[in-house]
């Protein structure tokens, strides 16, 4: 037997897959929980007990396995004291508190010193402007990213997973350790960092396990779990965010690519991850939770009748926070002069719509601005179900979109597990194929 458990958390649930790599890739999926986050106080945290206690009852359900690898959403963190006692519960990056943060770094270090250094796309919850917002700091010892923590917990191991380290907005992307002039000017102790690990390292022990280092950064093993089987591909891995780009082998560090807002966030074995995050399907998610409407077949369906009508900018600031999305939604396009959406089915034609315009737009700058082409969109990702966004974006791309693996980020974390303690051989490309050979994908074509 050869199987290893992936312990995925995204922004809304948290799942324990288990890859048994006997035959191929078999993937089951042992355990799924909700990860719901909860206002105290003002300020929007994660249950993160409660997401520990969900990789404990999936590790359980999961059975006896050869290596365990965990992977979240970036930038989130706990502190930690010098007993290894959590300092208050990690903060949701959806949080508000580091508004009045963000200008207080930017004028000890500049944007576009801030860029050149670590390749980052401004976002306003990279970890440096909350750290600039965090008063807990000077009671700790120590500060674990979320998949570290979760590990740690684990295995009783500190370590700092490098892909995930990246969007911190401490790294220099170059020289794939902190940035010094970065952490003296935003009066940063990267000290608090345990050391930096690679996907791969092992990771310490649980119950006799082996825990491994991964792409922690789930859209590391997202875009390592792609079924490329050229080099010239674009991704988006499309869950509640779109993470929109490709591949590269060195980060492009220019001041154009500041402007255009790209990030160059570290992949497993060496790679960079140059994209730029789009406002993805959170935008009909939150118009679900607020219309109390779950059943997303249907608001496709009546989407898939309509025509285009109406295109929002997906990625404007005020989409960020938890609220009124269709308010929200129909105030953008009435100040842009455009029809408003009145039923549900017409809000969602226009987020999709909307998707798909910035999608195009993101592959077309990231083609400009790094100089690659790309022949193929892999959508990978809960986005890959989707077949109307999947059409959308091969029409508004004029190329071809390969949609699945829906479970890419669990894909790319066993694989990455199974490779070091030799399962499986080879380099990413070799893993990709072994993936493309395991699937049958989904081709749209462009219309
Ligand atoms: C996706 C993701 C994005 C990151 C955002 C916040 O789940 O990890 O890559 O920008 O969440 O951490």
């Amino acid at each position: 037997m050869s199987a290893f458990a992936a312990v995925d958390l995204g922004a809304s649930s948290g799942r324990v897959m288990v890859g048994d790599f006997t035959r191929g890739i078999e993937l089951t999926e042992a355990h799924r929980f909700d990860n719901r986050p909860v206002r105290v106080g003002g300020v929007l945290y994660w249950d993160i007990l409660a997401l520990y206690r969900g990789v404990l009852d999936g590790l359980r359900k999961a059975g006896p396995v050869d290596g365990i690898g965990i992977d979240t959403w970036g930038v989130d963190y706990g502190l930690l004291d010098a007993d290894g006692m959590l300092l208050g519960n990690p903060v949701h990056y959806r949080d508000t508190r580091t508004e009045p943060a963000i200008d207080e770094v930017l004028a000890r270090i500049p944007p576009e010193r801030l860029y050149a250094e670590t390749g980052i796309q401004f976002l306003p919850f990279n970890t440096v402007f909350q750290l600039a917002a965090e008063s807990r700091t000077r009671l700790a010892e120590r500060l674990l990213l979320i998949p570290d923590l979760l590990s740690y917990w684990l295995t009783g191991v500190a370590g700092t997973e490098v892909t995930n380290a990246s969007t911190t907005a401490l790294l220099d992307p170059r020289t794939r350790t902190w940035s010094a002039e970065v952490a003296k000017r935003a009066v940063v102790d990267t000290n608090l960092f345990p050391p930096l690990r690679k996907p791969g390292d092992p990771a310490g022990t649980y119950d006799g396990t082996p825990v491994y280092a991964v792409g922690s950064h789930d859209t590391a093993s997202a875009v390592a779990g792609v079924p490329a089987t050229s080099e010239n591909f674009a991704y988006i891995s499309s869950g509640t965010w779109s993470l929109v780009g490709l591949e590269l082998p060195e980060p492009v560090l220019t001041e154009e690519s500041r402007a255009a807002n790209f990030t160059n966030e570290l992949g497993v074995d060496g790679t960079v991850r140059y994209l730029r995050n789009v406002t993805g399907l959170w935008l009909l998610q939150e118009c679900q939770r607020v219309w109390e409407i779950p059943d997303t077949e249907r608001l496709l369906d009546e989407a898939a009748a309509l025509p285009r009508r109406s295109v929002i900018e997906a990625n404007d600031p005020r989409f960020l926070p938890p609220g009124d999305m269709p308010g929200r939604i129909a105030a953008a396009c009435a100040e842009t002069g455009q029809p408003v959406p009145r039923t549900p089915g017409e809000f969602t034609r226009c987020v999709l719509d909307s998707l798909a315009e910035a999608y195009r737009r993101t592959l077309e700058d990231a083609m400009r601005l790094s100089g690659k082409r790309v022949e193929v969109v892999h959508v990978v990702g809960g986005g890959a179900r989707n077949e109307l966004l999947c059409q959308l974006t091969a029409d508004a791309c004029g190329l071809s979109v390969i949609a699945g693996p829906v479970e890419a980020t669990a894909l790319g974390n066993l694989l990455v597990q199974a490779r070091a303690h030799g399962a499986v051989r080879g380099d990413l490309a070799a893993m990709r194929d072994l993936l493309a050979h395991s699937q049958r994908p989904h081709v749209y074509r462009p219309q």
